[in-house]
């Protein structure tokens, strides 16, 4: 590693918006994990009121579980886990996810030879009555694609049910070469962004950004926010958004 590769990063940190490109990862063990290294990006020390964070799980591996009353959203990135919720084990392959409800005993681990990645979004959660939501396990190929603003080149697959007990959504974005947001953006809610395929131009504030595989994204609320996608394939990205609350329920 040369003094000019070594000392360059994309990566980026503002006011109200940070840039993670993977080169700038520090993977670090996690309290009570096991054969697990995690790199934490986006967490309350930033200002964030979520934190989303990347896994990568040896055979074996071991999780601990959120703090009370915080939920769990995993999506796998590569390799296979095992969840297991109660006595039912779950193995999910890439593209899969789980919801975890606040305070649901569960166990991710893999038996894969090679390393299993997985993204992670936690969020505390904020009741609006009794009732509580369920566990929700899936897979991105089999969610439903829709239009966003009736451009047939922009979609959304929406991986948590639409309903007022959840308070976070969990969104795969896709963008067919040269689409683009309608709009600039700008809402109270946070985002965190994971670039699963392809390469995105980003619009973060007053700044733009080349974006592309592996990279993360944090707005603050009221970031203004754009993007259009560049290059020869389409660019997809997983989104956190925390919504459904009124707006003293941040
Ligand atoms: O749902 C959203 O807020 C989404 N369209 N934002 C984004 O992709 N930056
Ligand atoms: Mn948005």
């Amino acid at each position: 590693m040369s003094i000019f590769s070594g000392s360059q990063t994309r990566s980026q940190v503002a006011r109200d918006h940070a840039v993670f490109a993977p080169d700038s990862h520090v993977p670090a063990a996690i309290a009570g994990w096991n054969n697990a290294q995690a790199v934490i990006l986006i967490a309350p020390r930033l200002g964030a009121k979520f934190a989303e964070y990347f896994v990568t799980l040896s055979a074996g591996a071991s999780s601990a579980a959120p703090p009370a009353g915080v939920q769990r959203f995993v999506y796998v990135l590569e390799g296979e886990l095992s969840c297991t919720v109660g006595i039912t084990a779950h193995e999910l392959p890439v593209g899969g996810y789980i919801y975890l409800p606040p305070d649901t005993p569960h166990l991710l681990t893999t038996t894969t030879p090679s390393p299993t990645c997985i993204a992670i979004v936690e969020k505390p959660y904020v009741p609006v009555s009794d009732a509580r939501p369920h566990v929700v396990i899936g897979r991105e190929q089999d969610v439903p694609t829709k239009l966003v603003a009736g451009d047939p080149d922009v979609q959304v697959k929406q991986l948590l049910p639409d309903l007022p007990v959840f308070d976070m959504a969990m969104n795969i974005m896709a963008f067919q070469p040269g689409a683009a947001l309608s709009l600039v953006e700008v809402h109270i809610m946070e985002h965190g962004l994971l670039m699963i395929n392809g390469q995105l131009l980003y619009r973060l504030n007053d700044q733009y950004y080349p974006v592309r595989t592996g990279d993360a994204i944090y707005m603050a609320p009221t970031c203004p926010q754009w993007c259009t996608a560049f290059g020869r394939e389409q660019a997809r990205y997983l989104l956190y958004k925390d919504w459904n609350r009124d707006p003293f329920g941040y």
